[in-house]
């Protein structure tokens, strides 16, 4: 089972902020693929929710000084 999350990414400056990210997410188990657009300030996630939440993704991304919340 696979679900797909939209998050808004703030602090982003430049291409390495979000292929730091990127990279960061795509090691953690249970994401499938993540892609973060730094233009749009975004991230789309596919994981499995039975494995890792939402909560834990933006956990990451803070800790990474950064900040995420779920798109509207
Ligand atoms: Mo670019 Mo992002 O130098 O923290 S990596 S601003």
């Amino acid at each position: 089972e696979t679900e797909r999350v939209d998050l808004d990414v703030f602090g982003m400056t430049c291409a390495a902020c979000s292929n730091r990210i990127e990279k960061v997410l795509n090691k953690q188990t249970g994401i499938t693929q993540a892609t973060v657009n730094l233009a749009t300030e975004s991230a789309t996630v596919e994981y499995n929710p039975s494995i890792i939440e939402e909560a834990d993704m933006i956990h990451r991304i803070q800790k990474l000084g950064y900040d995420a919340k779920r798109k509207a």
